[in-house]
């Protein structure tokens, strides 16, 4: 895996004064020359022992866009006759992209429909403002996370990462555009999904879920309706790795928040756990596709979370076939060893009588036309993000920028970022520059 460093990077480079260590330095130093013209300057680096935790969860949105990624990205020269030396190729920045919709915003910060000027490409945009990633230190594990994680898996039923970079006061992924929406809307127009199209959507995460837990070792941990989204053709994609983990098979529990209702026990009693988490959540989302809401509900969190933990019977309304009654216990089993594994009993699944209408080969080759997916999303012109909820579409583009809390950056320091400080005119304002934070996806370096 390659790492490209974005501009800030060579901003910081001409203007490092004091505590970095030689690496840090150099890796500074590489590229020096573009950005003097920016007034930079870095703060002293300290170092801390603060320690960052894994966060809750609050929103998620979203639609799937073809989008290539063979070209390589070529930074515009000034001089047209002049080569672009190598390294300086495939650097994406904030002004390559156009921005064009709010998709959806929550307190992870705001997802933007863009268009890449250079290729008229559309991606989604999912920016966060530094300010509350060093308030808030979860906030930049969740980004971080994501960002590592996607950077790791290729597979058509999982998000793409294009690229992932930073400015003075934002960080930014480039992801996929997937322009169905959430599968949470489809639902809600059709109230419950018939047993064959909700078996069609099951079968997509469990490939996706396997994907994620034999060939990339990461538990997703979030699995709920708002997370899946549908692409242009109406597969389903798995989005929002926040709070996704790389499972160390230690046996460790971690505290999550969020709504627990998708949630396996063991997590909610902050017992060991691990992969068979997300074949609870499976059996919740299951539940959920069929009925209309999930298997445990109540009015706040804490009635939910003792409904997952006490009941002993899943209950399923009248018109929940045997079949299906069968998967839904089966993956709703309190203890983790007596679950339904998806990632062991792939083979018995998938000759399972809830899946007999469908051809599993065709759906992992993507064959619509021996398997088609249930609902094609009407996209009449993908710009105009009609499958995303309206009041996010019609938000202003770029809100005002909220004055800076300059001492939000001094109170903290952390050995994974650098305090920077942007002096203009007679104002000095402070951020803070993130390591290791740029990627661009592997092909472009060919
Ligand atoms: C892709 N397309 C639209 C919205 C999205 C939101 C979150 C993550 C990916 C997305």
């Amino acid at each position: 895996m390659t790492e490209i460093f974005s501009f800030d990077d060579e901003e910081l480079a001409t203007h490092v004064q004091t505590g970095l260590t030689l690496e840090e330095k150099e890796e500074l130093e590489d590229s020096p020359n573009l950005l003097s013209t920016l007034n930079f300057s870095t703060n002293p680096k300290k170092r801390s022992d603060s320690v960052i935790s894994v966060g809750s969860i609050n929103n998620r949105l979203g639609t799937s866009y073809e989008v290539g990624i063979q070209q390589p990205y070529f930074a515009v020269s000034s001089k047209e006759s002049e080569p672009i030396p190598a390294a300086k190729k495939l650097k994406p920045k904030v002004s390559d992209f156009e921005p064009l919709k709010v998709l959806g915003r929550g307190a992870y910060g705001k997802v933007i429909l863009v268009r890449e000027t250079r290729s008229g490409k559309l991606y989604a945009q999912k920016q966060l403002k530094k300010a509350s990633m060093v308030v808030e230190a979860k906030n930049y594990e969740r980004t971080v996370n994501e960002r590592t994680i996607l950077e790791r898996v290729n597979h058509p039923n999982i998000v793409k990462l294009f690229y992932a970079f930073q400015d003075f006061d934002k960080v930014y992924l480039i992801l996929e555009y997937l322009e169905g929406g959430e599968l949470f809307t489809h639902l809600a127009e059709q109230n419950i999904l018939s047993e064959r199209i909700a078996s069609f959507y099951v079968a997509e995460i469990i490939l996706a879920l396997r994907h994620l837990h034999l060939n990339v070792g990461v538990v997703y941990r979030d699995l709920k309706p708002e997370n899946c989204m549908l692409n242009r053709k109406g597969y389903l994609v798995l989005t929002d790795f926040g709070l996704s983990k790389v499972s160390t098979r230690d046996g460790k529990s971690n505290t999550l928040t969020g709504t627990p209702q998708y949630m396996a026990p063991e997590i909610l009693q902050e017992q060991p756990y691990d992969y068979a988490v997300d074949w609870w959540s499976l059996g919740a989302v299951c539940y959920d596709l069929l009925t209309g809401s999930p298997p445990f509900t109540g009015s706040g969190k804490k009635q939910v979370l003792n409904k997952i933990v006490a009941t002993k019977t899943l209950k399923t309304p009248h018109y929940v076939s045997q079949d299906a009654r069968d998967i839904l216990v089966k993956l709703l089993r309190k203890s983790p060893l007596k679950r339904l594994n998806c990632d062991e009993n792939f083979e018995t699944i998938k000759n399972h009588r809830f899946f007999r209408h469908l051809d599993w080969e065709a759906l992992i080759r993507q064959d619509d036309i021996a398997q088609p997916p249930p609902i094609i999303p009407v996209v009449t012109n993908p710009e105009l993000a009609e499958n995303f909820d309206a009041d996010f579409t019609s938000m202003p583009i770029s809100p005002p920028g909220s004055p800076y809390d300059a001492p939000v950056f001094s109170r903290r320091e952390e050995s994974s970022f650098i305090p920077i400080t942007k002096t203009t005119d007679k104002t000095s304002v402070e951020s803070v520059y993130f390591k290791n934070f740029s990627y661009t996806t592997e092909g472009y370096l060919e």
